[in-house]
């Protein structure tokens, strides 16, 4: 997309089963994003300068995904002045998501990350365009509207279970 609001960053083409969610949560409400893969480890200098020029681009929000060692989403936040959300992969060399978990969780203070849950892509993407609705009346309103949409899903539910009782659910 020509100018995308938010950037979707991964350490690995490994890590984008759990970063699609963020991107198709975008293509439902009509953000414009872009999704690409940016390793600290394996392309530090491509990682600098994504972080240096994200914001000069027009990107507002930036999703950083990461497993094992994740130091992409806190080393991308100690250079942008961008609102980083970081999202822990359960990884193939994750030692069952924990490393990925308190490698993003556990900034120190000073530089944050909000960190969303394991393997939590889709709430990543929910929160980017959250924070771009809090200054942003249209995408506010399309956050507005996909709250009613999880109420009114427990809602039916709710009459359908009432209707045909837990054995017929
Ligand atoms: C991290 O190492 C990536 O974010 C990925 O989650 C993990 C494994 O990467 P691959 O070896 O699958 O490329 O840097």
């Amino acid at each position: 997309m020509s100018n995308p609001r938010v950037s979707i960053i991964m350490g690995s083409d490994s890590d984008l089963p759990v970063m699609k969610p963020a991107a198709e949560f975008l293509d439902s409400i009509g953000i414009d994003y872009e999704l690409t893969i940016v390793s600290a480890h394996r392309t530090p200098d491509r990682m600098i300068e994504f972080a240096q020029n994200a914001h000069k681009r027009g990107v507002q929000v930036i999703v950083a995904g990461a497993g094992g060692a994740a130091h992409l989403p806190g080393m991308v936040a100690s250079i942008t002045p961008l609102p980083v959300i970081g999202v822990p992969v359960k990884s193939s060399n994750s030692i069952d998501g924990w490393d990925s978990i308190l490698s993003i969780l556990q900034m120190p203070s000073g530089i944050p990350v909000a960190t969303v849950a394991l393997n939590g892509g889709k709430n990543a993407g929910i929160l980017a365009a959250t924070i771009l609705g809090s200054a942003d009346e249209e995408v506010r309103s399309k956050i507005v509207a996909y709250k009613k949409s999880l109420t009114d899903a427990v809602m039916a539910k709710v009459d359908k279970v009432k209707d045909m009782g837990y054995k017929g659910f």
